[in-house]
C-alpha cells in the first residue's frame, strides 16, 4: 500500500523524536513543491518535485500546506452527560471550585458517568472524536477521573480502549482516580487515597488500562503531598506521571511536577517564576490549555516565559464539560498565538511534536519524517501563518491518519 501527495504548495514541520524548548521550538523545517511518499501507514521519503519512478495512488495536493497531523494531549473525553445547567450559576459569578464543593462541577460529571453504561460513554465519545479528526487531530489523550471507585474507574478505561479499534486516531490513556475526592468520601480522604493507591493503580497497571497517571493538585481537592505519594506509587507501577497544576492556585504543583521529573504538568496559569525554573530543571513539558483560561475566564498561563526559559510548551484543549466544553484545537492554535503571544512556528511545535513528547508518542508521530505514522493535514491555504491568523472555521481540507484520507476530500 502506497500513497504520494504530490504539489505540496508548502510542507511545515517541527523535526526530531523529543519536545522542544527554547529557540529550537520556533525551529520548523519548511520545504515548497514538496511530496510525501508513504508505504504501508508510514512516511517513506520526503521531497521536491516528484519521486522518481512512481507507480502507486497518488493525491495532488494542489498547492496546500501541508503540516503534521495535529495532537491533542490532554482531553477529558469519556464522560456522561453535560453540565449545561451549571451555565446560568457561572454567569452569575460562583468560583468553579465552589461548585466543586458544593457538590456539583466534576461530581455532577461522576454522577452522571456512574450511570451511563459503557455502550452510551463509547457511542458519545466517538462523537466528539469525529468532530476533531475532521480538524486535523490524529493523536489524542484520555482521562479516566469520571468514576472515582475501582469498578467505576476500570469502565472509563475499558471505553477508552474499545474507542482504539472503532475509529482511527490514536489514543493514549491517563488514568486520573485522584480527579476528586468522590461523596461517599467526604471526611475520610484517607481512606480514598489508599484506595487509588492500593486498588485502583496495581489494577490499572496490571491490566495495562493506562500508560500514563494525572492528579489535581489543587486548593480543595489534592495538595501536593497527596499528589507526590500518588503519583510515586504510579512511576513505581512504570505508568508515566502528569499533574493538573497551578489551575487556580498555586500550591506546589509545578515544583512537584519538576522533583518527580513528571511528563508533564498541566494548565500552569497560575505557576510563578520558581514553578518554571522547576519544570526546566525536570524536564517537563508544559501543557498549556488557553480554551480553559477563555472559559473560566482567567489569566492566560505565561507561555511566552516558559519558552523563552527553555521548557518546551505544548498546547491542548482540555475538553471537559465543565471548564472547557469544546474540543476545537484549532482554536486553541489561534489562542496560543493571541492570548501566549507565541509565534506561528512555536504553536505548531506545540501541537504536533511537543504535545506527541507529552503522551509519549514522539517517535511515532508529530513531525513529517520518513520513519514516522503518516499523519498529516492538507490546509484550504498555501502558507503557515493563515491557519493562525483565520479562526472560528475548519481550515483542515484533507486529514490523513497512517496513510488513509480519514476527513475532507
Ligand atoms: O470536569 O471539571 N479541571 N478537571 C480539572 C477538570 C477541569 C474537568 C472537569
Ligand atoms: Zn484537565
Amino acid at each position: 500500500m502506497s500513497l504520494l501527495i504530490y504539489n505540496i504548495g508548502l510542507l511545515a514541520t517541527p523535526q526530531g523524536q523529543s519536545a522542544r524548548g527554547g529557540a529550537a521550538q520556533g525551529d520548523i523545517y519548511t520545504l515548497k513543491d514538496a511530496y510525501l511518499l508513504i508505504r504501508d501507514g508510514r512516511i517513506a521519503a520526503v521531497g521536491q518535485g516528484m519521486p522518481r519512478d512512481y507507480e502507486g495512488e497518488t493525491l495532488d495536493a494542489g498547492g496546500r500546506l501541508c503540516t503534521p497531523g495535529l495532537v491533542d494531549a490532554h482531553t477529558h473525553l469519556v464522560f456522561g452527560g453535560w453540565r449545561a445547567h451549571e451555565l446560568a450559576l457561572k454567569l452569575q459569578g460562583v468560583p468553579y471550585l465552589d461548585i466543586l464543593a458544593q457538590g456539583g462541577g466534576i461530581l455532577s460529571t461522576v454522577r452522571a458517568t456512574r450511570a451511563a453504561d459503557e455502550e452510551a460513554l463509547a457511542e458519545k465519545a466517538l462523537d466528539v472524536l469525529d468532530g476533531m479528526l475532521a480538524l486535523g487531530v490524529t493523536s489524542c489523550e484520555c482521562k479516566s477521573g469520571y468514576g472515582l471507585d475501582t469498578e467505576q474507574e476500570l469502565k472509563q478505561l475499558r471505553v477508552t480502549r474499545t474507542l482504539q479499534d472503532r475509529q482511527p486516531m490514536t489514543l493514549v490513556s491517563t488514568f486520573m482516580g485522584a480527579h476528586a475526592l468522590p461523596e461517599e468520601y467526604r471526611g475520610n480522604r484517607e481512606g480514598y487515597i489508599d484506595l487509588v493507591i492500593n486498588d485502583m493503580l496495581p489494577r490499572v497497571a496490571r491490566e495495562g488500562l493506562a500508560q500514563y497517571c494525572d492528579v489535581f493538585c489543587e486548593q480543595g481537592v489534592f495538595s501536593a503531598e497527596e499528589s507526590r505519594r500518588i503519583l510515586l506509587a504510579a512511576q513505581a507501577l512504570g505508568l508515566g506521571a502528569k499533574i493538573h497544576a497551578d489551575e487556580v492556585e498555586a500550591i506546589g504543583g509545578s515544583r512537584l511536577a519538576g522533583e518527580i521529573g513528571a511528563v508533564s504538568a498541566e494548565h500552569l496559569i497560575a505557576a510563578d517564576d520558581a514553578g518554571i525554573a522547576a519544570l526546566k530543571a525536570g524536564g517537563v513539558i508544559a501543557c498549556l490549555l488557553p480554551a480553559t483560561s477563555l472559559y473560566l475566564g482567567k489569566p492566560f498561563a505565561r507561555a511566552r516565559d516558559m519558552v523563552n526559559a527553555g521548557v518546551p510548551v505544548c498546547a491542548a484543549t482540555d475538553f471537559n464539560p465543565g471548564s472547557c466544553p469544546g474540543s476545537n484545537l484549532q482554536l486553541v492554535m489561534n489562542l496560543a498565538c493571541w492570548q501566549y503571544r507565541l509565534l506561528p512556528q512555536e504553536v505548531l511545535t506545540a501541537v504536533t511534536l511537543n504535545a506527541a513528547a507529552a503522551i509519549g508518542l514522539a517517535g511515532e508521530v508529530g513531525t513529517l519524517e520518513a520513519g514516522k505514522r503518516a499523519d498529516a493535514v492538507l490546509w484550504d491555504t498555501d502558507n503557515l501563518d493563515y491557519i493562525f491568523y483565520r479562526f472560528g472555521q475548519n481550515l483542515a481540507h484533507t486529514v490523513i491518519k497512517d496513510g488513509h484520507i480519514v476527513a475532507g476530500t
